[in-house]
C-alpha cells in the first residue's frame, strides 16, 4: 500500500505544507505543488528565513536562494543570490521550464526574471534594516553598544546618516533569534499521483553573509534532489558546510541501494559530521512508496521538526526526530 501523494516538509512550514498538498490531492503535478508550496513561504516570509526581508548580507542587502528539480526528466532550474525579485522560487521554476540552463546567479538571474515578467523590488524590509544595523554596530562599534549606549551621531563609527529607522533598544529593537540555526531554509519532496517526484527549497540565506555568497540550497543535490526511480531528499542547515557534501544526493543514492529514508537521512548527515562535529542541520527523505524519514545534527536538545501529508491522513502533521 502507497502513501502517496505525498509532501514532506523541512521545519514547521505548515502553509506551504498545506498548499502542496492542495495541488497534489487533486491530482496536481509535483513540480506545481513544490512551485507553490515554496512560493507561498517566500510570499509570508515564513520564519523570516525564507523570501524577503530576511538574512541581510554584510551590505544590508537581502538575497535570495531558490531550487526546483523534476525527477521524471532529471531537469533543474536554480537561481543563487537573485537580487530585488520576491519570487524566487517562480524564477528558479521559469529557468527550468524556459532554458536549457540550470543555475543562473545575482545581477544577470534578475535580468533574466525581468525578461521573464517578474517585477524588481526592494527586498529589505524595516525588520532586515533593523537586523541589519544592530549587527553592524556590534561588529563595529563597541561590542555593548545595543545594550546600554544611547546612539549618538557623533561617536558612531559608521554611516549614520543611513539610519533613518535606527532601531534601538529604547524604540523599536527587536531580539535576535538565538536558538536554532540563524537560517531555516524550506525543503520540500513532493510526489504525485502519477508518481511524478519532485523537490526544492527557497531561503534567503545566511545572515550577515559576504555579497555573493551562496548556500547549499540552490545547488542540486545539495539543497534537494529528485529520482523518479528512488524518491527524493532536502537538506537544511550550515549551507556553506553541507554543500560539500551533497547530502540530498547521498540521501536519495542511499535510498537506491536499499537504505530506508531514516537510514538514508542518517547516513548524510553522518558523512558530514564526520568531518564538521560542530555543524547544525538536518535531512528529509522520501521514497516512491511514500516512506519518508529525518536526520539531524547539532541542535542540542532541540529536536528537528517537519511536516507531512499524504493521502492516508485527514490533515497535515507536524514530526520531530531527536538528532542524537
Ligand atoms: C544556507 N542552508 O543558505 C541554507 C540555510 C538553511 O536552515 O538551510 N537554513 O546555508
Amino acid at each position: 500500500e502507497q502513501n502517496t501523494p505525498i509532501v514532506v516538509t523541512t521545519w514547521n512550514f505548515v502553509n506551504s505544507t498545506i498548499t502542496a498538498w492542495n495541488i497534489l490531492k487533486q491530482g496536481g503535478y509535483s513540480l506545481d505543488a513544490i512551485e507553490r508550496g515554496t512560493s507561498i513561504c517566500e510570499e509570508q516570509q515564513c520564519d523570516g528565513t525564507v523570501g524577503f526581508g530576511g538574512s541581510p548580507d554584510e551590505d544590508g542587502e537581502t538575497t535570495l536562494d531558490a531550487l526546483i528539480m523534476d525527477g521524471r526528466t532529471m531537469n533543474v532550474g536554480a537561481v543563487g543570490a537573485l537580487r530585488r525579485i520576491k519570487r524566487a522560487a517562480s524564477v528558479a521554476r521559469h529557468v527550468l521550464e524556459h532554458t536549457k540552463h540550470s543555475i543562473l546567479v545575482g545581477e544577470l538571474a534578475t535580468q533574466f526574471a525581468e525578461q521573464m515578467g517578474f517585477y524588481e523590488e526592494s527586498l529589505t524590509t524595516p525588520d532586515s534594516k533593523r537586523l541589519w544595523l544592530r549587527w553592524y554596530y556590534r561588529n563595529h562599534c563597541q561590542p555593548n553598544f545595543w545594550m546600554d549606549v544611547t546612539p549618538d551621531p557623533g561617536k558612531f563609527c559608521g554611516p549614520y546618516s543611513k539610519l533613518e529607522n535606527f532601531g534601538h533598544k529604547s524604540d523599536n529593537w527587536i531580539p535576535m533569534k538565538i536558538n536554532r540555526f540563524n537560517h531555516d531554509t524550506i525543503g520540500m519532496v513532493a510526489i504525485d499521483r502519477k508518481g511524478d517526484v519532485a523537490a526544492g527549497t527557497s531561503t534567503n540565506g545566511a545572515k550577515f553573509k559576504i555579497p555573493g555568497r551562496i548556500g547549499d540550497s540552490p545547488i542540486p543535490g545539495a539543497g534537494a534532489y529528485a529520482d523518479n526511480a528512488v524518491g527524493g531528499a532536502t537538506a537544511t542547515g550550515d549551507g556553506d558546510i553541507m554543500l560539500r557534501f551533497l547530502p540530498s544526493f547521498l540521501a536519495v543514492e542511499e535510498m537506491r541501494r536499499g537504505a530506508t529514508p531514516t537510514q538514508a537521512a542518517r547516513t548524510a548527515i553522518n558523512r558530514v559530521a564526520t568531518h564538521y562535529p560542530d555543524f547544525m542541520g538536518a535531512v528529509i527523505a522520501l521514497n516512491i512508496d511514500g516512506v519518508y524519514g529525518a536526520a539531524c545534527h547539532g541542535l542540542g536538545d532541540e529536536p528537528f521538526p517537519f511536516v507531512v501529508q499524504d493521502i492516508t491522513m485527514n490533515k497535515y502533521k507536524i514530526e520531530t526526530v531527536n538528532c542524537s
